[in-house]
This record gives structure tokens, sequence and C-alpha cells, in this order.
């Protein structure tokens, strides 16, 4: 698909729809204005995924953004997510209707469970039986057409092999933080072997890496920024991207990764980055 600036390649899911190879991360960009024109720069720019969370807390604002850019619904890919404290097979029915009404849309493209874990609920935080409920709920929200492709989130390896003891429909995607600095290469390829999309979120990992000196040599070596390399190193392991930005021309740097590759030792040396751990404070 060629879009506004950027060419937008898709990646097909595992029940048959598609979704663009990156997308714009609306987590920690204000309610207001902030997300909003974020958005529409972002769709100006050619981007066509969009994803956000109820605990981001700027649903309402996604939904002006796409609004106001005037591209066709039905050409943009939209994302949100459940909650923890949505957990359990009535509050998730519940909880996507309330984010649909947020993001003044009919259905969302694709909805995940944030986090394996209930963690605010004092009861049962870490409970297999809520997972389920949860998921139950998620395949109902699928089967009404109110989310075309469901998923999860920070879902580890243990819990991908749970769901295979209750999961009518499997998940799509599994959303987690992945960069070099966090490669998680078990996890990605446990994912890529079922067929389940690996969606990178925090993919530039912290602002104080892109100056790591491993990452600047590579990127002058092929005339890019840091930041494209790192999303490019993602992409060329085959997952979807989705950095966030409030700065227009950030974001439209961000997209240009598809008009160059990495070579296998520039792979090797961004592989050995990994650290083992994640580098965000949630
Ligand atoms: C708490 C939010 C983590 C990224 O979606």
């Amino acid at each position: 698909m060629t879009n506004g600036t950027i060419i937008n390649p898709l990646i097909n899911l595992n029940d048959g729809s598609v979704m663009p190879r990156i997308g714009l991360g609306v987590w920690k960009l204000g309610s207001g204005a902030e997300t909003v024109n974020a958005v529409r720069w972002a769709l100006e720019a050619g981007y066509r995924l969009i994803d956000t969370a109820r605990i981001y807390e700027n649903e309402a604002e996604v939904g002006e953004g796409i609004r106001a850019s005037g591209i066709p619904r039905e050409e943009i890919s939209v994302t949100t997510k459940l909650w923890n404290d949505d957990q359990g097979y009535e509050p998730a029915l519940a909880a996507v209707d309330a984010s649909l009404e947020r993001l003044g849309l009919d259905y969302v493209d694709l909805y995940l469970i944030h986090w394996p874990s209930a963690l605010f609920r004092k009861d049962n935080p870490d409970s297999p039986a809520l997972r389920r409920e949860t998921w139950r709920a998620m395949e109902e929200i699928q089967q009404s057409g109110r989310a075309k492709a469901i998923g999860v989130s920070n879902y580890a390896i243990n819990h991908l092999q749970e769901m295979d003891t209750y999961a009518r429909i499997p998940p799509a995607v599994n959303q987690i933080e992945l960069h070099p600095f966090w490669f998680r290469r078990d996890l990605m390829e446990f994912c890529q072997e079922r067929g389940i999309v690996v969606e990178s979120y925090s993919p530039l990992a912290r602002a104080r890496m892109l100056a790591d000196p491993r990452i600047t040599a590579i990127a002058e070596k092929v005339g890019k920024t840091p930041a494209q390399v790192l999303l490019r190193w993602n992409l060329q392991h085959g997952n979807v991207v989705i950095p966030k930005s409030a700065h227009k021309e950030r974001i439209e740097e961000n997209a240009r990764i598809f008009e160059f590759t990495l070579q296998d030792e520039d792979m090797r040396v961004l592989d050995a980055l990994d650290e083992g751990k994640s580098v965000l404070s949630v």
C-alpha cells in the first residue's frame, strides 16, 4: 500500500485480516491537541495504524484525529486494549463498548488484553481462570464484529501455552516491549512459529540509547538516523513497530524505514545489545 509519503506494507494475521507494518503508538501522548495532532500528522504522512489503549486516556483524541484527517475509516487500522481492571467476562464486554464509545467508532481492527494479570485486583491478581474468562469475552467481541482481530499484550510464553487449554480462537498478535536492548528472541520466535504477529512497543527503547555509539555507527554507515536503524532492525526480525512521537518531523522520519536494508553483520551487532530486561519504568 502506498499512502502519503511512505510505503506502508501489510502483514497477514492468522485470522485472515491484515495490519500495517508500522503504526503510531500514542502511549504517553497527552489528552487533547497533542494526540489529535499526532494522529492527524501520522495519517497525513501515510501511516494507517494507530495504537491506543483505555489506560492511555486518549481514545477520544485518537477518534478525533482520525475524523480530522478526512481519511476513510475503513482505510485505517485502529487498535485499543482492555485494561487490567476490566478483566473477566462481563467487564470485558462492557470495556470494549466503552472504548468504542470514546473512540467514536463502530469497531476496532484489533482489540488486545493489555496485560496477562489483573494487576489491580486484590482478590486474585494472577488468575488463569480470569484470563480464560476474559478471552471468552474477546472471542465474542470478535464474533460480534466489534473487533476484527483479537490478541494479547505483554504475554510471556507460559501465558500463550496456557491459552492452548482454553482458546477457541488463537491470538492474532502479541504486543510486547521489544528492541535491541530487550530482544526477547525466545518469545519472538515462539510467537512467530505459531503464526502470532509480534508487535513491538517502545521500539526506540529510551532516548539515551539512540546515542549508543554501536547504533550511531550503523546509522552513519547506512545514512539513516539511529531511530530508523532501530525500527528497521525490528522490521527485519519480522515484527510490526509502533513508535511514539508527538513531533511531525519525527513521525515522518520514523516511517521512512522501507527503502533500506541492514546487512546481516549490522543485525548481529544490534542483536548483541540485549540487556535481557525492560528499559522502561511503567
Ligand atoms: C502501561 C502501558 C504499557 C504499554 O502499552
